[in-house]
């Protein structure tokens, strides 16, 4: 019998989705990546720029009034987007971190009511799994939630919240039944409305400046029992099975920070001369591009791959999601801290954007899962 071979290549449409994303990200979303940067502001323009363009969300299924758009389009919109500007990319991926739990598990009037008013750009969504002594060991969460008739009070801290404040809805997992460990967590949707809720103040931090991070208080937050998303006690898996598919989402991310250094460096050794000629013709920046270059395809390859696997909800995604987050990060953080090198003192300086890509990519190293962490799920899910 003859060899089976899965190749893949991206469809015609996947790469006119790439080329419209790209040229609404250079007009609109880089013109103040710099500035949000240097303000550490949320970039509202972006915001706007992806909801007029039903760009923010494009996971959400047609039947919910979304873009029902695929994993590998999730990826390239995000990829596209991290390209120019790091902060931004986290609206549409952050949307689908924050919501699939909901998407994955949640009863069809909690997707109806949730995904419906995400795909409408009524509400950004964000999602509280760590807190402040429980971050690799999510198990060990202590936010709880209590049942009271026909509600549940949720009292606790949730910690590292990406986006807090600024979205409107959060998919928070908290714990029902103690003795139970991890079949013990259930999740739920509290609204940034709901009394009892509130935030800290914005975490200082290296990079990724334009995405508030802030704690995530309850007190006595009171909701609806019908806000449980999915069976008591399924929780935690609904959380690691969001994780599954979202961490390709965060090796797209790193795709497009490497991707955006990469240009530009590319770019400067042509223009920069030095002992008479451009730097490109030197062959030790000759080789420093080749091997940048030799890296973000293996990652991207790699995370493509994932994407597929997230579409299809294949059983190795598990394995493929953590590879391709650790693979593409790693990665990020080569490519962007040799594309500073590239530049030398200038690459060393706010007046060009590699130092700014090398401050956004260490993020994806640590966030929905340190790379530590990658490697265990990785070692528990050997292909
Ligand atoms: N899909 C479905 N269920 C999963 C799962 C997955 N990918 N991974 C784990 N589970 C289930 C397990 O099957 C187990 O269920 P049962 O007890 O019913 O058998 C339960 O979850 C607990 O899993 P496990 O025993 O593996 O838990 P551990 O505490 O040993 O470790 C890790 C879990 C470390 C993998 C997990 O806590 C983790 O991913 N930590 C990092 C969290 C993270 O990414 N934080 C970033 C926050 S988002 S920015």
């Amino acid at each position: 019998m003859a060899a089976e071979f899965d190749f893949f290549r991206t469809s015609e449409e996947h790469e006119m989705l790439r080329d419209a994303v790209r040229s609404l990200a250079e007009a609109k979303i880089a013109p103040y990546a710099a500035e949000v940067d240097e303000a550490g502001r949320f970039p509202a323009e972006a915001r706007e720029a992806l909801e007029a363009n039903d760009l923010h969300a494009v996971h959400v299924p047609e039947t919910y009034g979304g873009s029902g758009a695929d994993a590998l389009s999730t990826v390239i919109v995000i990829e596209e987007i991290a390209r120019v500007c790091a902060s931004s990319s986290l609206i549409p991926a952050v949307n689908k971190l924050g919501s699939l739990p909901v998407q994955l598990a949640g009863s069809e009037e909690l997707k109806t009511r949730y995904l419906g008013a995400l795909a409408r750009g009524e509400g950004m969504f964000s999602y509280c799994l760590s807190e402040p002594d429980a971050g690799s060991d999510a198990v060990s969460m202590k936010t709880r939630a209590v049942r009271d008739g026909d509600s549940w009070v949720l009292n606790g801290v949730k910690r590292w919240i990406t986006n807090a404040g600024v979205s409107q809805f959060y998919t928070v997992m908290a714990v029902t039944d103690p003795d139970k460990r991890s079949r013990g967590i259930s999740a739920f949707v509290v609204e940034k409305d709901d009394e009892g809720l509130s935030f800290g103040a914005p975490e200082k931090k290296l990079g990724i400046k334009g995405s508030p991070t802030r704690e995530v208080y309850f007190d006595n937050v009171r909701i609806p029992a019908d806000r449980m998303i999915g069976e008591e006690g399924t929780g935690f898996a609904t959380a690691m099975r969001t994780l599954d598919h979202t961490r390709v989402t965060i090796a797209a991310q790193a795709l497009g920070i490497a991707q955006g250094a990469l240009d530009y460096a590319k770019g400067y050794v042509k223009e920069r001369k030095q002992f008479g000629k451009a730097i490109a013709d030197f062959q030790g920046i000759q080789f420093m591009l080749a091997d940048m270059a030799m890296k973000l395809e293996a990652a991207r390859q790699l995370t493509y791959a994932a994407a597929a696997r997230s579409e299809r909800a294949d059983s190795d995604l598990t394995f493929f999601g953590a590879a391709a987050k650790c693979y593409a990060s790693d990665a990020a953080m080569e490519i962007t801290t040799d594309a500073v090198q590239l530049l030398g003192g200038y690459g060393y300086t706010r007046d060009y954007p590699l130092e700014r890509m090398m401050r956004d990519a260490k993020i994806t190293q640590i966030y929905e899962g340190t790379n530590q962490i990658q490697r265990v799920v990785m070692a528990r899910n050997l292909p």
